[in-house]
């Protein structure tokens, strides 16, 4: 790139010298205070005079230096005139950039700050204002990004990060995998010099690489590294577009540090910023609707099975309305909320068994949707089974058929359809619906109503068998899942709630017992199980409810908290309410399943050590102490509560202090599952 030399000498010049400002600053601060105290006038003279008080008995409140007067060399030095720096002759290209992100609706930037963006991470603050987007700032580049995932799935709206060259994107490569596999959209925006003849020696080149978007090449829908500052925001509106096209996903900008600083030169040319036109989701071909509308509209027993069919209301309203057309049952595999569970026709994940026409709509795994495998078979492999008739018909809607990545392995396993759309089921849905209602036959009208009696029954024994099932050991200490969960919908239920995240993977008490009917009531997993991503989603979507007046609730799982958990101090930082409830079960429960399983399939016992779970799964011996964790990141909190009588109270009063608009912490001790 050639037109950078000069700035990247004023860079390197300017580097140096932020080191020797640091280093002054501190050693000022020390000579201002002696001068204070009055023991000084003139530099060359303190040691004496500070040692001498300091170390004088009974000089009550005097202080021992914490460091070494300096000598007179630096003295001297630390005294004379400051080196003025050279300042920019015109605009930085970093404005131009601002200008360019704040043409789209990017409300908050969550980062860890490094200087491989400082250019841009300075225009943001001084230039633009810091609004649109607010700069939030956080203590690891995945924390960073699973807020941003975790802020879209609430607020349906994009953020964009920051991350430091190699090592922050290092850091941030985990959670931009999980929002990957769970097609949710985040622009990330990494740092990198790239002129390793004039970039900063040592350290910024160490943190450069040719190519860092390599790192997150095989999960990201697209990247790019722009040349020029027009070459920017030709890039930055096309990741903003590809990102927000169904499939969704997560793009990445690596973004040169000397692009950033340079002035802005003409070349005769003037900067312009393309307009943003959304791109329309891809619909299901016509023909394929129609075929499709026909296989339902016929069915003895069609069955929908949705994972994140839906987006919105409005995604929630017309899976409804096709499942009340057909008086089919639902089964929603709670990648979203795609259905409200309070539905008669909500049905658990057997009801494929007896279907003979199925249409899954944004399956995760079609085939593990149809199919059973069974853990540790004959040989310690897994067994495969077909859950459904041989004959059953399925229909798919997927937008995921137009990912082709094939690296990671988030396609799941093959599975024959025969009715195949690669397209957006939301966007689907109109369509299919007026077919499907078109291509009912009068005759079979009075038979799918007979189907809606009988799901009505169903629904209603389910119901009544999940609510037995809640009062096992319902007094037991540590305190039941499911009694925790009802005792948060003893909190909650009247308030505008929105469970941002349910990181305690194997407790569905929630979507079993609470009634969820908002699409921003049940947001989802991570996607890609990379465990981590409960605490820092739960604070960006918190962070969405609270500017759309929502109560947030989280249950936060041990484990999970402790990858980062100091995207606590960010939601107190910046004033993101909150309500954490910890489902402590002390360790990795997950982890202790399948180790003792394994064990006792090789006719073993689990070596324990002195813990409860098998070694290396438990997080005791010490207990950790969350609720003093939290404390120390300035949250009000409480715990740990162990006796279920104590849980309502605590919740009781942590909702008040969330309502004030102040993170709370429950330090709860659960059952393990
Ligand atoms: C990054 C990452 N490391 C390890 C795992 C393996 N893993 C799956 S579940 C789990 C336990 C998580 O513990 P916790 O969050 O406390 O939930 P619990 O199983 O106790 O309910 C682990 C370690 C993973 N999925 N992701
Ligand atoms: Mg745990």
């Amino acid at each position: 790139m050639k037109r950078r030399i000069g700035a990247h000498e004023h860079r390197a010049r300017e580097a140096a010298g932020r080191d020797a400002a640091i280093a002054d600053v501190s050693r000022r601060n020390f000579l201002t205070g002696v001068a204070v105290a009055g023991a000084v006038t003139t530099v060359a003279s303190p040691p004496a005079n500070a040692a001498t008080q300091a170390g004088e008995p009974g000089a009550a409140g005097a202080r021992r230096p914490s460091a070494l007067p300096p000598s007179t060399h630096v003295a001297a030095k630390e005294t004379a005139p400051p080196q003025e720096l050279s300042r920019i002759k015109g605009v930085a290209g970093s404005d131009f950039m601002v200008d360019v992100i704040k043409t789209l609706d990017i409300k908050y930037l969550p980062a860890n700050p490094a200087s491989s963006f400082r250019g841009l991470h300075e225009s943001l603050i001084d230039y633009g204002g810091n609004k649109m987007p607010e700069f939030l700032t956080c203590m690891h580049e995945e924390s960073a990004v699973g807020m941003a995932h975790g802020y879209f799935k609430a607020a349906g709206n994009p953020l964009m990060t920051l991350c430091h060259g190699t090592v922050g994107m290092q850091h941030a490569s985990m959670a931009i995998y999980n929002a990957w596999c769970d097609r949710v959209p985040v622009i990330v925006v990494g740092g990198n010099d790239l002129d390793a003849a004039h970039r900063p020696p040592g350290v910024p080149t160490i943190h450069s690489a040719q190519d860092i978007n390599a790192l997150v090449r095989d999960f990201t829908k697209w990247d790019d590294t722009p040349f020029s500052l027009q070459h920017f925001a030709q890039s930055f509106i096309r990741a903003y577009k590809i990102a927000m096209t169904p499939p969704y996903g997560p793009v990445a900008i690596s973004l040169d540090a000397g692009l950033q600083q340079e002035p802005i030169t003409s070349n005769g040319e003037k900067l312009y910023i393309p307009r943003y036109v959304p791109t329309s989701p891809p619909q299901g071909d016509s023909a394929a609707v129609k075929e499709a509308a026909r296989l339902l509209a016929n069915a003895q027993n069609p069955v929908i099975v949705v994972d994140r069919a839906a987006r919105s209301e409005n995604g929630i309203r017309l899976v409804v309305e096709l499942a009340e057309a057909l008086q089919a049952q639902v089964v929603d595999l709670d990648g979203r909320l795609n259905f409200p569970n309070t539905h008669y026709l909500r049905r658990a994940p057997s009801a494929v068994n007896n279907a003979d026409v199925i249409i899954g709509m944004e399956l995760t795994d079609y085939w593990g949707t149809v199919n059973a495998w069974i853990d540790n078979g004959e040989h310690g492999i897994g067994v495969n089974t077909s859950k459904i008739k041989p004959d059953t018909k399925l229909i798919s809607i997927s937008s995921v058929d137009l990912n082709t990545k094939s690296n990671y392995q988030d396609l799941q396993r093959f599975q024959v359809v025969d009715v195949q759309m690669a397209a957006d089921a939301e966007a689907t849905l109109p369509a299919l619906i007026e077919a499907v209602k078109a291509q009912i036959p009068n005759e079979r009208k009075a038979l799918i109503e007979k189907r809606g009696e009988a799901a009505r029954k169903a629904f209603a024994e389910a119901k009544d068998r999940a609510r037995a099932e809640a009062a096992l050991a319902w007094d037991a200490s540590p305190i039941s899942t499911a009694r925790m969960a009802m005792e948060i919908w003893a909190q909650i239920k009247d308030l505008d709630w929105s469970l941002v995240s349910s990181s305690g993977i194997g407790n569905h008490w929630p979507n079993r017992l609470w009634r969820m009917e908002k699409h921003y009531q049940w947001l989802g997993l991570s996607g890609g199980y990379g465990v981590g991503y409960g605490a820092p989603a739960a604070v960006g979507a918190a962070l969405a409810n609270r500017d759309l007046g929502r109560f947030s609730v989280n249950i936060q799982a041990d484990g999970d908290l402790m990858y980062a958990p100091g995207v606590l101090w960010t939601a107190a930082r910046h004033n993101i309410a909150l309500l954490t409830v910890m489902l402590n079960n002390r360790g990795y429960h997950q982890e202790v399943m399948h180790v003792q399983r394994l064990a006792s399939f090789r006719n073993r016992v689990a070596s324990l050590g002195k813990d409860m779970g098998p070694i290396g799964t438990s997080i005791q011996n010490p207990d950790i102490e969350y609720h003093k964790l939290a404390e120390s990141m300035g949250w009000w909190a409480k715990g740990p509560i162990k006796d279920p009588a104590d849980l309502g109270p605590a919740l009781k009063e942590a909702v008040a202090v969330v309502r004030s608009g102040q993170p709370a912490l429950v330090n709860v001790w659960t059952q393990p599952r």
